[in-house]
Order: C-alpha cells, then sequence, then structure tokens
C-alpha cells in the first residue's frame, strides 16, 4: 500500500524524507504529508494530490529537524483529502500508518465518549489518540501500552516531543525495514526509499516494535528485547521496486493472500458480517428483488463469479451486463433493483456512464471498487472496498480475486439481512474465507511447476480453456490473462459447449487447459474432457491435491489444495495468472505494459 519514511540523525530530515516518499511513489497513493521536530515542537505539512503539492507547500514552509516521518497515504478509511492524509497529530505525538485498524469504530466511539476531538474520518486517528490518551513515560512504553487494544494490519512509525531523538515502530502485517546508517538511521515501508544512503537493513516481523535513534536500534518481540539480522541488499532500485519479483503482475500475484486478509478483515465480528459502507437500511436490503452486475474485462469475469454467489446464497436473480453493452441497451430497473457495477479502478468510463444510467432509472447503486472515493464511487449510494492495495501490472490480479471475495460478502450480507442464513452459517461461512489466504500460499509455493509448463508451451499459438459452473468465468478469465500479456491467440469456455462448435478446434496442436477441481458437475466435466482427448488435444488440467484420475488424461496436471466449490474460484485463478505470466515471459513480452493496453479504460 501507501509509504513510509522516517529519519533520526544529524542530518536535515525533511529532504530526506521527500526524497524516499518520490522513491515510493510507483506504488501509489492520493495524498502525502511529514511531520518534523525541532526545538521541542511537532510541525507538519500536508497535501493532497501529487508529491509535487506538498513540495511546494514545503517551499513556502520549510519543516526544520533531524527528525521526522513521511508517509503517501492510499486511502483505506476516509476520502483523499488534506485532513485525512498522514501525518496525524495529537497532543505530542505525530504517528503515519500503513494498514488497517479494524476495530477503529469501537475505539473511536469510546474515545469520543471521554472527550478526545477528531479531525480525520481515518482509522489511523484512533491510534494517535490512544497514544495521547494513555501516555506514559515514553513514546515506547506507551506503544507497548496500546498495541493490546488496537487489532488490524499496521505498520507505524511515530515521534514524540518528550524524546526528541527517538523514532518508534511497529510492524504488524503490514511491510516494514529499518535502514542503517552511520549516527543516522531509517525506517521505511519499502527498500527502494532508503537506497540512496544505505544497502544495510533489518526486516522486522510481525509484532516487532522497534526503538530508533542515530546511533541505536532496539527491537523488542512481546515487550522483551530480540535481536534480527541486519541484511546487505544488492538489489537496484527498479529490482527493489518490485520486491525482488521480475514485475509487478508477479508481485500482485503473491500479494493476494494479504489483499484477501484485507479485503475481509473488519467485516465480521463473530455474530453478525457489517458492511457499513453499503449505507444501505435495513428496509432497502430486504426490498432488493433483483441484481445487475456491471463491468468490464476481468472486473466482469469477476461479475459473472458473483452471479453464482448470489443466486446460490441469497437466492436472488442477477444479471450480469458488460457495462458498455449495458449503457445502451433498454434497462428494467426500478427501486427493488441492485446495481453493482465493479471496478477496480472506480475510473472506468463505460462502467460510470452505465452506473449514472441505472441511477437515473431509479436503481439503488454500490460499487465493489479498489480505490477509495473514485469517480465510480462518489456516483454510487455505497460501496464494498476490496482493500487489494494499489494495483500497477496492468494484467488484474489481486483485484479480481479480492473482487470476487467482496461478491461472496456481499451474497452473504444480502443473505443476513434477508433472514436467509443465521448466525452460524454466517460464521462457517466466513471462516472458509479466511482460510483461503493460506491455501493460495500453498498455491504460490508451487510456482515452479507453472513456469516447466511455460517453458515448454509458449510457442504454442493458441490455447483453450474450459471450466463449468463457479469456475466458468475462471476459464474465461484464464485465456483473458493469456491474451492479454503473451499475444497468444486464447479462447474460454463452458466445457458443456464444445460440441456446439469449439470441438472443431482441437488437434494435436492445441493445449486445453480444464480447470477440473472438486464440483458438483465434475463428472461431466471429465467426460467433456475426455472427448478432447479422444482427438489428440494436449489436456493441462487443474485438480485437487486428491484426485489421482488425471494421470493418463493429462499431459500436465497442476494441483491446488480442496476448498469448498462455491470458493474454488478464487484459488484457482492463481494458477491462470501463473500460466499466462510464465508464458508472457518466456515470450519476451512486457507483462507489465502489454501492447494497446491502459490500467485503467477512462474513455468509451
Ligand atoms: N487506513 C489508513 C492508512 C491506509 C494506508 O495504508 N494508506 O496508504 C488510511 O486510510 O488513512
Amino acid at each position: 500500500m501507501c509509504g513510509i519514511v522516517g529519519y533520526t540523525g544529524k542530518r536535515a530530515a525533511m529532504p530526506i524524507i521527500l526524497e524516499g516518499l518520490k522513491k515510493l511513489e510507483y506504488r501509489g497513493y492520493d495524498s502525502a504529508g511529514i511531520s518534523t521536530l525541532h526545538h521541542n515542537e511537532l510541525t507538519h505539512v500536508k497535501a493532497l494530490g501529487k508529491l509535487i503539492a506538498l513540495e511546494e507547500q514545503l517551499a513556502q514552509e520549510p519543516l526544520a529537524g533531524s527528525i521526522g516521518i513521511g508517509h503517501t497515504r492510499w486511502a483505506t478509511h476516509g476520502k483523499p483529502s488534506v485532513p485525512n492524509a498522514h501525518p496525524h497529530v495529537v497532543g505530542t505525538t505525530a504517528i503515519v500508518h500503513n494498514g488497517i485498524i479494524e476495530n477503529y469504530k469501537s475505539l473511536r466511539t469510546e474515545l469520543e465518549a471521554h472527550g478526545s476531538q477528531f479531525l480525520s474520518e481515518t482509522d489511523t486517528e484512533t491510534v494517535a489518540h490512544l497514544l495521547h490518551v494513555h501516555r506514559r513515560e515514553t513514546l515506547l512504553e506507551t506503544l507497548f501500552a496500546i498495541l493490546p487494544m488496537i487489532r488490524g494490519a499496521y505498520s507505524i512509525a511515530a515521534i514524540d516531543t518528550r524524546d526528541p531523538h527517538t523514532l518508534v515502530c511497529v510492524k504488524q502485517e503490514s511491510p516494514l525495514v529499518i535502514g542503517l546508517g552511520k549516527n543516522e538511521n531509517f525506517v521505511a515501508s519499502d527498500i527502494p526509499a532508503l537506497l540512496a544512503h544505505t544497502r544495510d537493513f533489518i526486516f522486522l516481523e510481525d509484532g516487532d516494535v522497534a526503538a530508533i535513534t542515530p546511533e541505536s536500534v532496539s527491537i523488542y518481540h512481546h515487550g522483551q528485547p530480540v535481536e534480527r539480522p541486519i541484511k546487505t541488499v544488492s538489489w537496484s532500485p527498479s529490482a527493489a521496486e518490485k520486491g525482488g519479483y521480475k514485475h509487478f503482475m508477479l508481485k500482485e500475484i503473491h500479494e493476494q493472500p494479504r489483499a484477501l486478509r484485507d479485503t475481509l478483515r473488519g467485516k465480521f465480528d463473530g455474530k453478525t458480517l457489517q458492511l457499513s459502507d453499503l449505507a444501505l437500511t435495513p428496509q432497502e436490503v430486504a426490498s432488493i428483488r433483483r441484481i445487475q452486475l456491471v463491468a468490464c474485462g476481468t472486473s466482469w469475469h469477476a461479475g459473472l463469479v458473483g452471479k453464482y454467489y448470489l443466486e446460490q446464497i441469497a437466492r436472488i436473480p442477477v444479471e450480469v451486463d458488460i457495462a458498455s453493452e449495458y449503457r445502451y441497451r433498454t434497462k428494467v430497473v426500478d427501486s427493488s433493483t441492485l446495481v453493482v457495477p465493479i471496478t477496480q479502478s472506480g475510473e472506468t468510463a463505460d462502467t460510470l456512464a452505465a452506473l449514472k444510467d441505472a441511477k437515473r432509472e431509479g436503481a439503488k447503486v454500490i460499487t465493489v471498487c479498489n480505490v477509495v472515493d473514485s469517480s465510480i464511487v462518489r456516483e454510487s449510494h455505497g460501496v464494498l472496498y476490496t482493500n487489494a492495495g494499489p494495483e500497477i501490472g496492468v494484467a488484474s490480479t489481486k483485484a479480481f480475486t479480492t473482487q470476487l471475495a467482496a461478491l461472496y460478502l456481499l451474497a452473504l450480507f444480502i443473505a443476513q439481512e434477508q433472514k436467509r442464513l443465521d448466525s452460524a452459517a454466517i460464521a462457517e461461512h466466513i471462516a472458509q474465507l479466511e482460510a483461503l489466504p493460506a491455501v493460495i500460499e500453498t498455491v504460490l509455493e508451487r510456482e515452479e511447476e507453472y513456469k516447466n509448463f511455460a517453458h515448454t508451451f509458449h510457442d504454442y499459438p493458441n490455447f483453450l480453456f474450459l471450466g463449468r459452473s463457479f469456475n466458468f468465468p475462471i476459464a474465461l478469465e484464464g485465456a483473458l490473462k493469456l491474451k492479454e500479456i503473451s499475444y497468444i491467440h486464447a479462447e474460454g469456455y463452458a466445457s458443456g459447449e464444445m460440441k456446439h462448435g469449439p470441438i472443431a478446434l482441437i488437434d494435436a496442436q492445441m493445449p486445453v487447459v480444464v480447470v477440473a477441481t472438486a464440483s458438483a458437475v465434475y463428472d461431466k466435466l471429465v467426460s467433456n474432457v475426455e472427448e478432447v482427448a479422444a482427438r489428440d488435444g494436449i489436456v493441462v488440467a487443474l485438480v485437487n491435491d486428491a484426485d489421482t484420475s488425471w494421470g493418463k488424461k493429462a499431459h500436465t496436471v497442476f494441483r491446488v489444495p480442496e476448498v469448498p466449490e462455491m470458493l474454488s474460484p478464487i484459488v484457482n485463478a492463481v494458477p491462470m495468472q501463473f500460466i499466462a505470466y510464465y508464458v508472457a515471459d518466456f515470450k519476451g513480452c512486457d507483462v507489465d505494459q502489454p501492447r494497446n493496453l491502459a490500467k485503467s479504460v477512462t474513455v468509451e
């Protein structure tokens, strides 16, 4: 997600922090800010938009001091705005934060009841107030005292006038590294920010707290001092931006467990699923009779899976439309119709136009989106954020799987509100969802198999992808992913459709990727594959670990752990991404910037 940079030493902190933030710009952000400490006084400057705006403001009001923290924000809680930008300063402390404080609402209610006055809508500000309200002798002790009160994913850096040379930080499920200098030390959410100053890093572990002065770094875990190894990094700045991965796409494939955890975070309290940003009253949810999912490209594939979720879990009829088609067809919409645009960027022109039409016709519109306060979100009545973090590779990966998780949550939420599922059933579904990141970690560990496959197959001119039921859209997505980054012609089909045309394409030169994980229609799919094999098609099967029946039928077998069928698309998408990625990489394609494509299509 966003960027944190902190400095304590003998030099002026502000330019070092600003330069560091610039090195993190590639991560995407909507606002930025810096706070420094000088002569026992905290000062800060924040600006909306690009760093140039912050830089211009700093030129007018430079910040003195040789200790400071800076931040580029990618909003998750509260729109992009100057008050919501970090640092947040309360009393003697300034903090910057990367991540999500899950229980911020209850904390905020409690703090406000005791007189704390909030200036922003962020989850982060609750931490700043907690540090103020529970202050101890030192900032470090205060941080120890408040950490048990907060839940979520966070890396936080803080400075305090009472301890004017010490930078304090904590890492929990969000990245944070310490950079080691001579009579100066640094902290940052990512290595590129600090490469101009050091190559020696300490990678903090989850739960680590550190107190950093110009001369020392002390690290604690569960309150006890611990040693962490110093690692010397030889990455080039461009490799460092990608976390050592060759492309952003590959980095983002690997970020999916984290992105899914962040999408699920803070939504279920053990009893009730709360999607408060949907801004739907219980009566409004009760009155939903039809749902229209509207999207483009990969998001449209997410919509196709979402249809299965909403119809099976919430039992509401769903149509899925390509936004550019929806715009120009007759819409039969009324106030009992829920229209759900699905968009990574929130700026897709066709989706925006489709939603405006639907609103005009009287539909309620809630958007599934990855960018806080984007144009489409602003036009919608409510929103369900995916919290995947900025996606830089043009081919969507983590945005897609988090869209699937969000649509699953939406189906559960409607079922809950319409009293179709009780609390125990919701809890069971949520537990299954929460198990997915670990399953995907297992799939990621098998990456080498896809590389080997691509080594053999990257020269084939055509591919077919087949799936059925929940995984039919995954076949479409597999084909699209391969097309867009490798320029190989690929088609996705519902396997039952083979006989109705595409089987004519099958010959010994046609790799056919079959999504064949456990399913109620598994046997049907297997007979479709037999037909492919009988015509010499090259069968490439994605099956579950326990399925040993493919030895003869398939040329290549990829395995994934078994999960409930409805959730299998979220797991099965990952092998599709790996196949596309490695085929494109072997072909030498520009994976992150495929020809003719833009990340966000803001024109019709
Ligand atoms: N949740 C905080 C911080 C989000 C973040 O990591 N930004 O880059 C917010 O919304 O301000």
